[in-house]
C-alpha cells in the first residue's frame, strides 16, 4: 500500500516527499534510504493521520511505544545482540529526523528511551541489567524515562540534590525530578543521584517500587502529544544491583546527553522541512492579487532562505553522523548542531505560518504544532545559550558558566 495515497493528516494527504536540494542522499548508503523510506513510510500511517488530534487533545498514544519498537526506532544504534538495531549514527540520525518531521513529542518518546535509557544501561551497566532491560525496551515492550533535572537544577545539574544512602544490603533514594519526558507511562527511571559522598550515580528505578511516584505535568502548550511529569522518590528501597556500575561523575549522564542531542539536531531537521513543504506547496496553491502568493518576490525570498537553511543544516548533520561514526565529534560540534538546528527550525516553523497566512494558524498545517514543540526543544537537553557558552569554553579554555 502506497502511504502517499492513503495517509491523511487532519483531513489532507500527507505528500511529503524530502528535501534535498544538494543531492544529500548521494551521500546516503543504500541501507540509509531503505531505512529512510521505511520510517517515512511509518509516520506517514502511524502519526501523520492522528497528530493533530493528539496534539489538540494532550493525548500520549501509549500504543505508539509498541509500534516503535517493531519498526525499529528504539536504540538503533544500541548492538543487535541486545535487541537495538546495530546501525551507525547517520542511520539513527534519520530515523530522528523522518519521526520529528512528523512530531517533536514523538522523537522524545524515541529518542529518550533508545540514548537516555537503553544507552546509559548499555555503556555503563552491568551485564545483568543489559539481559535484563534492553531487549524489552528496544521491542517496546517496556517505556523508560531519564531523570537528570530537578525543580532548583536544570542548567546546572551537578547541583542536584537527589540522594542515596548505603543501607548494606539497598540503598535509600530521596528526592526528586521535574520535566521528564514519558515518566508518567515509564515502568524504569534512569536516576541521577548523589551517593553519600556527594558523587553522581545512575539508578534504574522500576515503577511499582514503594515510595516512588511520577505524577504528570498538565497544561503544556508545547509536546502536547508526549507524556512530561516529575519522578518523585521518598525513601525509595533500591536493590543493590540497580547501580550502573560502569562510571559515575556527572560525565556519565553527559555522555547519555552527547548521543541525545545529536539526534535532536537531526530531529529539527525533519521539523522543518515539514514546514518548509507546507508552505512551498501552499505558496503555489493560494491565489492573491489573481497570482499565486507564490509569485511574488517577498514569498520566493521567504522559501529560498529557508531551503538555504536546511540545505546547511543536512550537511551538518552529515558531517557529524561521520564523525560519530568515528567516535570522534565533540561535545561542542554537537553543540553546535543542536542549537543550530532548532534555531533554524523554529524560524523556520515562524515563516512558513506567515506564508500560510490566516490558515497558518490551525491545526489544517504543522506549523503551529511544530513551533510550539519547538519552544521545548530550544529548551531541552541544554538551553540555546548553554550551547552558546559550552561552544564559548570550546573556543576559548574558559568555562562562562559560573
Ligand atoms: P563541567 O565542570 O563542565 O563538567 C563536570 C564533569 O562532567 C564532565 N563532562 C563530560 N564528560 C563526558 N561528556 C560530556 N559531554 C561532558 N560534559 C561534561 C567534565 O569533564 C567534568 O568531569 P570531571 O571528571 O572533571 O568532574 O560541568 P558544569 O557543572 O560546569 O556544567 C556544565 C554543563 C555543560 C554540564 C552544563 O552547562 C550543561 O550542559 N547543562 C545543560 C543540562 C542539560 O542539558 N540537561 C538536560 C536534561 S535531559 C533532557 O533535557 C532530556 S529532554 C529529552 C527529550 O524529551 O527529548
Ligand atoms: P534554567 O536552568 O532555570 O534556565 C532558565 C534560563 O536561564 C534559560 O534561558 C537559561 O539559558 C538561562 N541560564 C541558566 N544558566 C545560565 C548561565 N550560566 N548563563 C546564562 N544563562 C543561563 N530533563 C530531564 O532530565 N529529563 C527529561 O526527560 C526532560 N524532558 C523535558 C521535557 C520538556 C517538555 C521540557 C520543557 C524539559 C525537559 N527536561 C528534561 C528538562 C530540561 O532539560 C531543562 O528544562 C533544561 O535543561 C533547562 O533547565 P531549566 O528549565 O531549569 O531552566
Amino acid at each position: 500500500m502506497n502511504p502517499n495515497q492513503t495517509s491523511i493528516k487532519s483531513g489532507k494527504q500527507d505528500m511529503f516527499e524530502g528535501v534535498d536540494f544538494y543531492g544529500v542522499d548521494d551521500l546516503l548508503s543504500e541501507e540509509h534510504l531503505l531505512i529512510r523510506t521505511s520510517i517515512r513510510d511509518f509516520v506517514k500511517k502511524e502519526i501523520s493521520p492522528f497528530i493533530e488530534d493528539w496534539a489538540q487533545n494532550a493525548h500520549f498514544p501509549y500504543e505508539i511505544v509498541k509500534k516503535f519498537g517493531d519498526v525499529g526506532a528504539f536504540g538503533p544504534q544500541i548492538p543487535s545482540e541486545y535487541g537495538g538495531g546495530g546501525l551507525d549514527y547517520i542511520a539513527y540520525g534519520l530515523i530522528m529526523q523522518e519521526i520529528e518531521r512528523g512530531d517533536s513529542g514523538m522523537r522524545s518518546t524515541a529518542s529518550v528511551q533508545g540514548s537516555l535509557v537503553m544507552y546509559p544501561i548499555y555503556k555503563f551497566g552491568s551485564e545483568a541489567q543489559k539481559q535484563k532491560y534492553l531487549p524489552k525496551l528496544a521491542s517496546g515492550e517496556m517505556l523508560g524515562c531519564f531523570g537528570l533535572t530537578e525543580p532548583d537544577h536544570g542548567s546546572n545539574p551537578s547541583g542536584m540534590t537527589t540522594n542515596f544512602k548505603d543501607m548494606g544490603d539497598h540503598y535509600l533514594l530521596n528526592g526528586a525530578k521535574m520535566w521528564i519526558s514519558n515518566s508518567p507511562k515509564a515502568d524504569i527511571a534512569v536516576v541521577w543521584a548523589k551517593n553519600e559522598e556527594g558523587r553522581i550515580h545512575g539508578l534504574i528505578v522500576e515503577r511499582g517500587m514503594e515510595g516512588f511516584s511520577t505524577p504528570e505535568t498538565h497544561n503544556k502548550w508545547s509536546l502536547r502529544a508526549s507524556c512530561t511529569g516529575e519522578l518523585v522518590f521518598d525513601n525509595v528501597k533500591v536493590p543493590k544491583e540497580n547501580l550502573l556500575p560502569g562510571k559515575s561523575g556527572l560525565g556519565a549522564p553527559m555522555m547519555c546527553l552527547d548521543s541525545a542531542r545529536y539526534g535532536i539536531a537531526w530531529g529539527a531537521v525533519g521539523a522543518a522541512m515539514d514546514c518548509y513543504d507546507s508552505a512551498r506547496r501552499y505558496a503555489l496553491e493560494r491565489i492573491q492579487f489573481d497570482k499565486p502568493i507564490g509569485s511574488f518576490q517577498l514569498i520566493q525570498k521567504k522559501l529560498a532562505e529557508m531551503l538555504s537553511e536546511i540545505t546547511k543544516a543536512q550537511l551538518l548533520n552529515w558531517k557529524l553522523g561521520k564523525m560519530m561514526n568515528e567516535g570522534k565529534a565533540t561535545t561542542a560540534q554537537i553543540s553546535l548542531a543542536k542549537r543550530n538546528n532548532v534555531a533554524m527550525a523554529l524560524d523556520i516553523a515562524r515563516e512558513a505560518r506567515q506564508i500560510h497566512g490566516g490558515m497558518g494558524i490551525t491545526g489544517e498545517y504543522p506549523m503551529m504544532r511544530h513551533m510550539m514543540n519547538l519552544e521545548s526543544v530550544v529548551t531541552y537537553e541544554g538551553t540555546h545559550d548553554i550551547h552558546l557558552l559550552i561552544l564559548g569554553h570550546a573556543i576559548t579554555g574558559i568555562a562562562a558558566f559560573k
